[in-house]
């Protein structure tokens, strides 16, 4: 054993990123707890954002991912692709080895950090539309408060492109998504039964407190999968490429939804192994903190 080895024995590990889960600040955590919402600016290393990006580009070349196309054949058409973690070890890495895991852990009051899912939305030039106004926790099959979403933008966005939320909605009603195959029509929900219908909030956005931000890269957003929010179009010259990433805690449990669409992302087996009740645990939502012996930097 040489002089080194000796001394850095028994020490915990160096965070890759030890700034970045500084900026989770007592004033970030509430924001996050009373308005379910909040921005942070600069959290990503270049780094970060160059993975997802090599990330996005594996995802939209492999022709085995599906990609669900909104508006399709209309001017507006955009794509988003679930999941991303099964088919591009950049997101997998991303997962593990970004800060983002202790930052939504530590918004959530949760040391334990697990996967739910992740999501690209593309949206490239041609003025592609709205993503229309919803929660997400009415498609996940989920209860709990320990839950957490984080937004990034691989682009530079005006606040009216970005993403943008209903302030304090996630501590209120849960209601009916909108229907993915129908997203132009605000009367379509998406199970018609068992949750109130969404108010539509776009045609009377001024009664509501709607709230978005300019982006940078690196800025993420994060935000609760309850709150109301909904996706800005974006100009005719504009491109928008996000990845939302949902991670949950401790005290998440498995829920079950109205039986008339599944849940999302499907996990086809997931009702057969957990009740209603049930910590949600299963292999279809790896744990990433503590991070796993076989995935540490070192291990
Ligand atoms: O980026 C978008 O337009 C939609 C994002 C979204 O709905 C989400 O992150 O849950």
């Amino acid at each position: 054993m040489d002089k080194t080895e000796s001394k850095t024995r028994g020490k915990k590990a160096t965070p890759l990123v030890p700034d970045a889960l500084n900026l989770i600040t007592p004033e970030v955590i509430e924001a996050f707890r009373t308005l379910g919402v909040v921005r942070v600016r600069q959290a990503l290393h270049p780094q970060w954002l160059l993975l997802i990006e090599m990330g996005l580009n594996r995802v939209l070349g492999d022709s085995a991912v599906v990609k669900h196309r909104f508006f399709p054949g209309e001017q507006g058409e955009f794509q988003e692709t679930v999941r991303n973690f099964d088919s591009a070890v950049e997101i997998q890495r991303m997962m593990y080895d970004s800060p983002l895991a202790d930052m939504l852990g530590r918004c959530m009051g949760s040391k334990k950090v697990w996967y739910y899912s992740d999501e690209f939305f593309i949206k490239n030039a041609g003025g592609a539309e709205r993503t229309p106004w919803h929660q997400d926790t009415p498609y996940f099959p989920v209860a709990g408060s320990q839950l957490a979403s984080v937004w990034i933008s691989l682009d530079r966005l005006r606040a009216d492109e970005c993403l943008e939320f209903v302030a304090g909605s996630h501590l209120k009603t849960m209601y009916d998504g909108f229907d993915p195959r129908n997203p132009g029509d605000p009367s379509a929900s998406y199970y018609e039964q068992g949750l109130p219908k969404l108010p539509d909030i776009q045609a009377n956005r001024s009664a509501f407190p709607i709230v978005s931000w300019d982006i940078e890269p690196g800025d993420i957003i994060i935000s609760s999968p309850s709150i109301i929010h909904g996706g800005g179009p974006t100009r005719v010259d504009g491109r928008r490429r996000a990845l939302a990433i949902r991670m949950f805690g401790d005290d998440v449990v498995f829920a079950t939804r109205p039986p008339s669409m599944p849940t999302v992302p499907m996990t086809p087996g997931l009702s057969l192994h957990l009740k209603p009740g049930d910590p949600l645990r299963s292999p279809w939502y790896p744990r990433l903190r503590p991070v796993p012996k076989r995935e540490r930097y070192g291990a």
